[in-house]
């Protein structure tokens, strides 16, 4: 199928300070209407504008997020628009995807089109740290707002029409992170309200020219995003509760029995931890697995033998370390202190994942 007319389709730049990447990309963009939103740029990213007809440079003068400036981007377009592709302007993003990305939209019926880097044939050339930080929020999505999309962190994206006027509309009723952590907001949003979403390969290469805009600060509240809007926090609390149980167990019935009181402890809280997190942290996916209730405890169980395994291995393995090299003293709190935390965080990565890979998984539809 042929892609949609260019005169229905727009392209949002989203920039700050990226002259010389501009002077390279609008000659590229030069059959599109063009949506330049400039947020405050000192180095004469304006002037490069106003010498093509086909941009139009809205100016916000001051430094408002990079999701603030597409959703205003959105806000500008005409209604004859169907597709407005989004991009970033430092060339990470080859422009020579546009037409795959606009057809796809059309072919697949897709309200929005993700230049995927994780998909087959896709490809992520950042840096290494930049890599990492890519793949830690991409799990993080994806064992939060459990949703397959491979990229969901991914810029380079075609909304349709219909995606674009819920976004606004949802912006209205609970803003929409304005910064970098806004793009997978905008996408468990879509996702929730059962929005098509189709991902096609990209191969992201890294910035060419220019600074990077991504701060510190954008890490902390991607971080915030997923720990206010998913399950994590009420997967901590389940957890400490689980302590509470074991302690109490443990006290009960020591008296009785001695040593075997500990394995009963620990499986009590197993269970209790199961019931709380099966009817509290993932009530709704619950409903929606096709597993029984008694599958899911049994692999609760399995997993959470695994933690304790982990936490085990990573707490000996760390705590020998450091009595070798002598950063830690046998016996000192500090150096079981240290290896103990690394350990309980290691175990509960470990059970997180898997209870929101494995054991509360949405069955596939
Ligand atoms: N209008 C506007 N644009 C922004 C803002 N933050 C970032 N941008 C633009 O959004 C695009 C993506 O930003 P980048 O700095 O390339 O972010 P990144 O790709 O994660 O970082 P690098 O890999 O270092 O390039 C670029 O075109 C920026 O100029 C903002 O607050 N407002
Ligand atoms: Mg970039």
């Amino acid at each position: 199928m042929a892609g949609p007319k260019v005169d229905s389709v727009a392209i949002i730049l989203p920039v700050v300070n990226e002259r010389a990447n501009l002077e390279n990309l609008l000659p590229e963009l030069e059959d599109y209407t063009v949506y330049v939103v400039d947020d405050g740029s000192t180095d004469g990213t304006q002037q490069i504008c106003t010498l093509w007809g086909n941009v139009h440079l809205v100016e916000r003068h001051r430094r408002m997020g990079l999701v603030s400036a597409i959703l205003e981007g959105f806000k500008r377009l005409p209604l004859t628009c169907k597709y407005a592709v989004v991009m970033d302007s430092d060339f990470s993003h080859n422009p020579s995807y546009i037409p795959d990305l606009l057809r796809s939209a059309m072919d697949k019926q897709a309200d929005l089109v993700v230049g995927s880097r994780y998909v087959p044939g896709g490809k992520n050339g950042d840096a290494v740290t930049r890599r990492i930080i890519s793949l830690g929020g991409n799990i993080a999505f994806r064992s939060t707002f459990s949703a397959r999309v491979k990229d969901a962190t991914s810029g380079f994206r075609v909304y349709s029409a219909q995606a674009m006027e819920f976004l606004l509309d949802s912006n209205l009723e609970e803003p929409i992170s304005p910064s970098y952590a806004g793009q997978i907001d905008i996408m468990r949003r879509l996702i929730g309200s059962g929005f098509r979403v189709y991902e096609h390969p990209i191969k992201f290469v890294k910035r060419s020219q220019g600074k990077s805009k991504l701060k510190f600060d954008d890490i902390q509240s991607f971080a915030s995003l997923i720990f206010r809007k998913g399950n994590i926090g009420r997967y901590v609390i389940v957890g400490l509760s689980g302590i509470l149980v074991n302690f109490l167990i443990l006290t009960l019935l020591y008296g009785y029995m001695g040593f075997p009181a500990s394995p009963l402890a620990v499986e009590a809280s197993v269970v209790s931890n199961f019931v709380l997190n099966d009817r509290f942290t993932f009530r709704k996916r619950a409903t929606k697995t096709s597993s029984t209730f008694l599958f899911r405890l049994a692999r609760f169980n399995l997993f959470s033998l695994l933690g304790l395994g982990v936490n085990s291995v990573v707490f000996y393995g760390l705590y020998s370390e450091m009595l070798k090299s002598g950063f830690a003293t046998k016996g000192s709190i500090v150096g079981i202190g240290i290896a103990d935390f690394v350990g309980i965080v290691c175990a509960f990565l470990v059970t997180y994942l898997s209870s929101t890979f494995y054991v509360w998984r949405e069955s596939e539809k």
